[in-house]
């Protein structure tokens, strides 16, 4: 890691970490060990002792090395970065990290699924995890997001039961990490407030490329408050610099089998080569005065804030630049609360977020033994903290002195409280009123417009997913009960779905089936976001005594239009070509697959066995199926041709290596052609 990368948080982890290599082995009290194979005995065919504290010791702390996984959220994968924001933001907050454009403040993100296991696979249809902890010099601000911008439910008390829905079933334990059972869609159809996150979890944003190729949301509306106490509502956003793809379904469900570190292996591998993930934060601003000018509720969560209507101002970057030393340590105990906030950022009544803030810190509790989880190092401040809690399992901090109460005079009454002017947080004061009550308010019931102005705003392909989403779920539901419940349902939010899904589950169209809903927001989908080849995964598919002057020459463009090239033959070791050049094979069909690579090139060579070919075949096919962009030389050109594949879209089949690398470079940022002749 170069110094430049190096942030305060960096320099206080340095405390903590140890190197043991090439160290004497000792035990946890620092005593040299000097045998670790074998326990002591009472002769060596005889009984191990009691004695042996060593042997006690290891076996005793191995026994203790798990944690409780997190009730959601479970699988994550995270890594340390910088933020800086482009221009002071003081004219709405006085959070010092967004108004200083010199700072850069480290943060460490936390990525996941939601549903599965903590050893489930990556690229199941599952909202993501986007969790930014912010090391500022206020304190930690943690931004607790997903890459889905609403939520399934409106109110906090509900979350037990939405997680219990979604979770395996209890009696058997299945589905893993999964939506596709009748407890889940049970609770879709009988809590309608669901219908516009459902629309997103069957698209293709619930099954993600990358990591570095999703949005974030802070999904809830927060408040900005500026240094004269003037506040603005806000929501927040991650913008990825390369674009927001996605996978396709069959794609997903192969890698899951074939690789299910196919996401945290994404972004460890990006990191290592320096292609640091970036994405930029965006903020859609209301003032307060406009709160009730929409039509739709600023405080209900399964709302978003259409980007036509409300721009999204990009205010900052975030670069992750660093990968952990170690995944417990940093990934697994970091612990992120939606109320670690600094001054000039402030929650509103949304019920969603105001259930959130007891949650996060009560769960932590429990999954990482106590209240001192702050005094870890991942979860440290970088600025001191000072304040009369003591003692609790594992303390580390050594408090010195006679007072830890607050008022004192034997301490001068210190720790004192800070003056708002000296950064002391002041909760927004925001006038309220009302009735005690277990309401939902009138002006959340809406529960389908939304959902009507993302089908609309989709393309055709994105829909025929959507279409095929829904019919794999349903299709997998047990209960016709539940299935036709769905399918009235979403009747509210198109025909056109409505009567695609019921055809294929066996359900039928309720008569009054549609909207009136015509309003679309172009910015929801993915047909209109950033298109680049830069860092796209592309699998050589070449055999000895290949053309080796242009092959160089197509390498080195695709190289410099950023792609990572990687090779697959039938056998490892080097490859030779017909000038003498080498090269190195990376993979075997034997050890990779398709779906592992963003696109195929595909140039063969003299002689090749027929179980080459075959392999070679099965390949080309299985991406093409994917829609994903082949490219094809010399002899790869004739298998394409064989294959009927040659004609078309997104295949580009060449013999100028010039001229072929730039047009397979344009399919390459493509990224997948939905134009191909193929049903999905
Ligand atoms: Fe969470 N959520 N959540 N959530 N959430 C947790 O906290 C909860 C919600 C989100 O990488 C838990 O430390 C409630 C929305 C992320 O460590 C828990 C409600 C959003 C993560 C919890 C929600 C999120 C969590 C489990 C409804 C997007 C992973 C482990 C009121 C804005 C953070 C933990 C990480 C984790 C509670 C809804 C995002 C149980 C009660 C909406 C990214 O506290």
């Amino acid at each position: 890691m170069s110094d430049q990368n190096k942030g305060k948080k960096d320099e206080q982890l340095e405390q903590f970490r140890a190197d043991d290599q090439g160290k004497k082995l000792t035990t946890n009290q620092g005593l040299k060990v000097s045998e670790d194979e074998f326990s002591l005995k009472a002769g060596d065919r005889g009984p191990t002792l009691l004695e042996d504290f060593h042997f006690r010791e290891k076996m005793t702390h191995f026994d203790h090395e798990r944690i409780p996984e997190r009730i959601v959220h479970a699988r994550g994968f995270a890594a340390h970065g910088e933020f800086q924001v482009y221009e002071s933001l003081e004219e709405y907050t006085k959070a010092d990290f967004l108004t200083d454009p010199s700072k850069k403040t480290p943060v460490f993100v936390r990525f996941s699924t939601v549903a599965g296991s903590k050893g489930s696979s990556e690229t199941v249809r599952d909202a993501r995890g986007f969790a930014t902890k912010f090391y500022t010099d206020e304190g930690n601000y943690d931004l607790v997001g997903n890459n889905i911008p609403v939520f399934f439910i409106q109110d906090a008390i509900k979350f037990p039961d939405l997680v219990h829905a979604l979770k395996p079933e209890p009696h058997n334990e299945m589905p893993q990490a999964a939506s596709a059972h009748d407890t889940f869609w049970d609770f879709v159809a009988n809590n309608q407030e669901s219908a516009h996150m459902v629309m997103w979890a069957m698209s293709d944003r619930a099954i993600p490329r990358s990591f570095r190729m999703m949005e974030g949301f802070g999904v809830h509306t927060f408040r900005l408050v500026n240094k004269e106490g003037k506040s603005h509502f806000v929501k927040f956003h991650w913008k990825p610099k390369l674009g927001t793809h996605s996978v396709v379904w069959d794609e997903a469900q192969k890698l899951s089998g074939k690789d299910a570190d196919f996401h945290r292996g994404d972004l460890w591998e990006s990191i290592e080569n320096g292609e640091y993930p970036e994405y930029e934060l965006g903020i859609q601003v209301i003032p307060e005065e406009d709160e009730h000018k929409f039509d739709f509720d600023i405080l209900d969560p399964t709302k978003l804030w259409p980007e036509e209507d409300i721009p999204v101002k990009l205010v900052g970057k975030m670069t992750l630049n660093r990968n952990v030393d170690n995944v417990f340590a940093e990934t697994e105990q970091v612990a992120f609360h939606p109320g670690h906030v600094v001054p000039g950022i402030d929650f509103s009544n949304d019920p969603l977020l105001q259930g959130r803030l007891f949650s996060y810190t009560d769960t932590q509790l429990i999954r990482l033994g106590g209240p001192n989880f702050h005094e870890l190092p991942i979860n440290r401040p970088v600025c001191p903290f000072h304040n009369n809690q003591r003692d609790g399992y594992g303390r580390q901090t050594i408090n010195r002195g006679q007072v830890s109460y607050h008022k004192n005079s034997l301490a001068s009454n210190t720790p004192e409280p800070a003056s708002v002017e000296e950064g002391g947080y002041e909760h927004y004061q925001e006038k309220v009123e009302g009735h005690k009550v277990r309401a939902r308010s009138e002006s959340f019931k809406d529960h389908f417009s939304q959902a009507t102005l993302f089908w609309n705003s989709m393309s055709e392909p994105e829909k025929d997913h959507i279409k095929a989403a829904f019919s794999f779920e349903l299709g997998k539901v047990g209960s016709q009960s539940v299935k036709q419940q769905v399918v009235d349902m979403f009747a509210n939010v198109s025909e056109d779905l409505a009567t695609t899904v019921a055809d294929a589950i066996g359900a039928e169209v309720p008569a009054n089936a549609g909207s009136s809903v015509t309003k679309s927001s172009p910015a929801l989908s993915q047909e209109n976001t950033v298109f680049s080849a830069e860092t796209r995964t592309v699998g050589l598919i070449i055999a000895d005594n290949f053309n080796g002057s242009e092959v160089a020459k197509v390498l080195d463009s695709l190289r410099n239009a950023g792609t990572i090239v990687e090779v697959i033959s039938d056998k490892q070791g080097k490859l030779k070509g017909d000038d003498g050049s080498e090269l190195n094979v990376d993979h075997t069909f034997l050890t990779s697959e398709s779906v592992l690579f963003d696109a195929l090139y595909v140039v063969g060579g003299e002689d090749v066995s027929k179980s080459f070919k075959h392999d070679a075949k099965y390949f080309v096919q299985e991406a093409f199926q994917h829609f994903k962009p082949i490219g094809a030389t010399h002899q790869g050109v004739n298998w394409l041709k064989d294959n009927n594949l040659d004609q078309s879209p997104g295949v580009v089949a060449g013999s100028d290596p010039d001229s072929f690398a730039n047009e397979f470079v344009e399919a390459i940022s493509q990224h997948r052609h939905w134009t191909r002749d193929i049903i999905i």
